[in-house]
């Protein structure tokens, strides 16, 4: 398989600027970027195929590089329906400084002949306005621009000069890296395809036809169901560990369903082509065992948060199964139940009147069938006794206590 046959392969491929061109060129190491605008002070999973894909384009001998951009992330990418609120320069450059290091995590920017790590700031920055409409508005034809989807879908709605001027301002960037590192690709996702052709028309403007240059997208990922890729309970799932920790991070890949994790498996983890096909396989035959969730789930986790958040993601997953909590730490613990419902008790409560106060049980009684029933665990200990208390002493580090009902509703106890 060649490297465009496997991204076609992979679900990677949408809509190249000059499919033919490219076939010829990509025999030869090419320099090849994507950009990520600084939104926030992480990245999120809708990052990560664009990200690995500049790794996949890095393995293959290319050159990637990654432009963060400081001056951009001042603009903001037209949305298909809302004009954005301006950031401050200060959390710009705060978001900057927090997604260069998460790159920086992915791609190798430090040995000579690397991945090139820039920041659109550094010249974008300091273009005066004149120059910007005599060097680069002069190219842009308006008529054309309001043609495009992302401008035409706001055309209703409205949109401001400023974010109408977007598209020249990523235009820029790429002329920018041809001159500097003659890099002749752009990436992005496929809702990046109008910015990818004002950037290779732009080149082709002021470099001359002889420029050869490919814009090459990728289709955003969708779920069979219909709902967003990304988002879990309606949160998006971030890269950064403080934000979405290592465990929830693999939990949202192991809820993958059947459907997608096929897919999910060819874009977003590195495992070749014959492995994922053995996966498809157990999918079909012994779907039960989710072989193919496990490693989707693995593979990803280990990517973004190593081999150590991964361990621990791991840790705090069989912790749940079996409900012995001994072996985490607090913040893994606040962790592994930060989707559990918080109950308060006070000191040395009967563990029956907890069940009922905090609306575990519905009524006294079932509380009581419940307990005598061996369906109600504390801190991993299953308790018959009608009598049981539960107190800071015998609390995980004296602080949190896990009440677990039936197989896997768990309540984390704090007490008052
Ligand atoms: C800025 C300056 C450039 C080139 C690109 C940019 C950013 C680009 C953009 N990208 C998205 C982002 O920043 O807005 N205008 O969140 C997302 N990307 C990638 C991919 C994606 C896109 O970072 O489809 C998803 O991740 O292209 O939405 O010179």
């Amino acid at each position: 398989m060649t490297f465009l046959e496997e991204l076609e392969y992979r679900g990677l491929l949408k809509d190249c600027t000059d499919m033919a061109g490219l076939r010829e060129r990509i025999k030869e190491p090419m320099t090849v970027y994507c950009g990520f605008d600084p939104t926030a002070d992480s990245l999120h999973v809708g990052h990560l195929q664009q990200i690995l894909l500049l790794r996949r384009w890095e393995k293959e001998g290319h050159r990637p590089i990654a432009v963060c951009g400081g001056a951009t992330g001042m603009i903001g990418d037209p949305r298909p329906t809302t004009e954005r609120k301006l950031l401050t320069l200060e959390d710009v450059r705060h978001n900057v400084t927090c997604i260069k290091e998460q790159l920086s995590r992915f791609l190798d920017f430090e040995s000579e002949n690397g991945a090139i790590l820039v920041n659109n700031y550094d010249w974008l920055g300091s273009l005066n306005l004149l120059d910007f409409l005599r060097d680069y508005g002069k190219h842009f034809n308006v008529n054309y621009m309001i043609s495009k989807d992302t401008i035409a879908s706001r055309l209703d709605s409205g949109i401001s000069f400023t974010e109408f001027t977007y598209t020249i301002l990523q235009a820029a960037d790429w002329l920018h890296l041809y001159q500097t590192y003659n890099c002749v690709g752009q990436i992005g996702g496929s809702d990046q395809w109008g910015n990818l052709t004002s950037g290779t028309e732009l080149i082709r403007k002021v470099e001359g036809s002889d420029a050869k240059v490919f814009g090459l997208t990728s289709p955003l990922i969708t779920k069979s169901d219909g709902t967003k890729f990304g988002k879990s309970e309606g949160a998006n799932v971030w890269l950064d560990p403080a934000r979405t920790s290592p465990y929830e991070f693999y939990q949202f890949f192991i809820n993958t369903s059947d459907d997608d994790v096929i897919n999910f498996l060819k874009r977003l983890t590195f495992l070749t082509p014959e492995e994922i096909e053995e996966l498809a396989v157990s999918v079909q035959n012994e779907p039960h065992k989710r072989e193919a969730q496990k490693a989707l789930a693995r593979e990803t986790t280990r990517l973004v948060h190593g081999e150590k958040g991964l361990e621990e993601a791991m840790l705090i997953t069989e912790t749940l199964f079996s409900g012995d909590f001994s072996k985490l730490t607090i913040e893994q613990l606040r962790s592994a139940l930060s989707g559990a419902p918080k109950v308060k008790c006070d000191d040395g409560s009967l563990l029956i009147d907890v069940l009922v106060n905090n609306k575990i049980c519905s009524s006294k009684r079932e509380a009581r069938e419940m307990i005598q029933g061996n369906s109600i665990a504390v801190n991993g200990v299953k308790n018959t006794n009608l009598e049981a208390t539960i107190s800071k002493s015998e609390a995980y580090g004296n602080e949190i206590t896990v009440i677990k009902k039936g197989k896997k509703n768990y309540y984390l106890v704090e007490f008052n």
